[in-house]
């Protein structure tokens, strides 16, 4: 056995006894075997955990093993381009099984009960047999990462319930980064089967825009508020919706409730409907007494009949695939141009002598692209070129 020896720390005063000590043991050594403690194994030889293969993610997803689909979304949301590689070719087979369920958006001011609404009509469906899973757009947290956290403690007992998967902020990256990733999510959790998927997003900003590209039906919830009933929410956003719902709709503030309500059929009723052949209605409820949730699904179910009936339902989804595909391009383009070599060399320059009149903004303009346009035209492709490396992988 080896000896244990004491050693004072430096900080022990000049009279403290051994009380202040601390025992050093000695390592054990291959060949003696002596000593207490035991043998590290070399990081080499430690058991790794096996790396999932694409057929392990698919038939993962397609067998709803939730720790196998929670997987899948972190691969979908890596920026690892091995992982991105990989996450195409688990999303190309798992597109055949996507599409099944409600896509629903849920939008409005910070505070307005998004999650205490998700919470509530949620835990209602779940228990009616559905399964739900909820997701959340919100690319500001990328800075705060605020909603996740909140998120989970407000959906307490939904996160708990068998039949619904919560998935906190796809976080990283610009909005476009958030958009594919939020997408792609979507479809992962789609092709597992989920028949209704609730995606939060917060009313401020591009992210409304971006879920409304993703839904089927978009809900606004809305809190009366003293006097400004727009309560910073973009008049755009109205433009967006299927529904409004009134929020809070309870106690002393129900009579304002329903006042608001009346006013927001006001302004609907001049406003453009978004999706073709429905109406939409403002509503309230209470996401604290569940006074009016129930009302709000079948709105939402009335409409799913209504414009798959008529069509508009599956026309939507086609136009908003096509869209996703040219916002990719576009986004890749943009990036690219941006960090291209001469071009982002020469910006600096150009800013300079548009801002002092020497060159026209369309001079320069022009100028900027043919720069960036030499790389294909040279028949070279330069570093960094956007699609110099990248694999076209083709749903059939
Ligand atoms: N009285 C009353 N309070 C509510 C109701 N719904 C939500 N609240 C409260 O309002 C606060 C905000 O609710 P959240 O559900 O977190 O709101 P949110 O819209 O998800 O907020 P963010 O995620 O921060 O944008 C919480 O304290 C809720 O308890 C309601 O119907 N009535
Ligand atoms: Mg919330």
């Amino acid at each position: 056995m080896a000896e244990k020896k004491a050693k004072k720390p430096e900080w022990v005063p000049n009279s403290g006894g051994d009380e202040f000590a601390s025992y050093l043991v000695e390592v054990v050594t291959e060949e003696t075997g002596e000593g207490n403690s035991t043998k590290a194994t070399p990081v080499s030889q430690l058991p790794r955990r096996r790396r999932l293969t694409v057929d392990d993610y698919i038939k993962g997803v397609l067998s709803k093993d939730r720790t196998i689909i929670a997987q899948t979304i972190t691969l979908v949301e890596s920026n690892n381009p091995n992982h991105m590689e990989t996450a195409q070719l688990v999303l190309k087979e798992l597109l055949p099984y996507t599409g099944k369920s409600i896509r629903v958006g849920i939008t409005g001011v910070p505070g307005a009960g998004k999650s205490t609404l998700i919470e509530v009509l949620g835990s209602k469906l779940c228990e009616q047999g559905n399964t739900v899973a909820v997701l959340a757009v919100d690319p500001s947290s990328t800075i705060t990462r605020g909603s996740i956290l909140g998120d989970k403690t407000r959906m307490e007992y939904l996160s708990r319930h068998p039949n619904a998967f919560i998935r906190p902020t796809a976080s990283g990256g610009t909005l476009g980064g958030v958009n594919r990733k939020s997408r792609e999510t979507m479809l992962v959790c789609e092709a597992a089967g989920f028949d209704v998927i609730l995606i939060e997003t917060v009313g401020v900003g591009q992210s409304e825009v971006t879920v409304r590209s993703m839904v089927d039906f978009f809900l606004l919830v809305m809190l009366t508020g003293a006097g400004d009933e727009l309560q910073g929410i973009k008049k755009g956003v109205m433009e967006l919706v299927d529904a409004i719902l009134v929020n809070k709709a309870d106690g002393e503030n129900k009579q304002r409730a329903l006042g608001a309500k009346v006013e927001f059929n006001r302004i609907l009723h001049y406003l453009q409907p978004f999706t073709d052949g429905w109406t939409p209605n403002a509503y309230t409820c209470s996401a604290l007494t569940g006074e009016g949730i129930g009302e709000i699904w079948k709105v939402i179910q009335e409409f799913s009949i209504v414009t798959r009936e008529s069509g508009v339902f599956m026309g939507r989804r086609r136009k908003q695939t096509i869209n996703w595909m040219y916002t990719m391009v576009e986004d890749a383009l943009r990036t690219s141009f941006y960090r291209h070599p001469t071009v982002s060399s020469i910006i600096p320059m150009m800013e300079e002598a548009v801002g002092n009149g020497k060159v026209s903004a369309t001079m320069a303009a022009n100028q900027l692209l043919r720069t960036f346009e030499d790389q294909f035209t040279n028949g070279v492709m330069q570093e960094g070129a956007p699609f110099a490396k990248g694999s076209l992988i083709v749903y059939e």
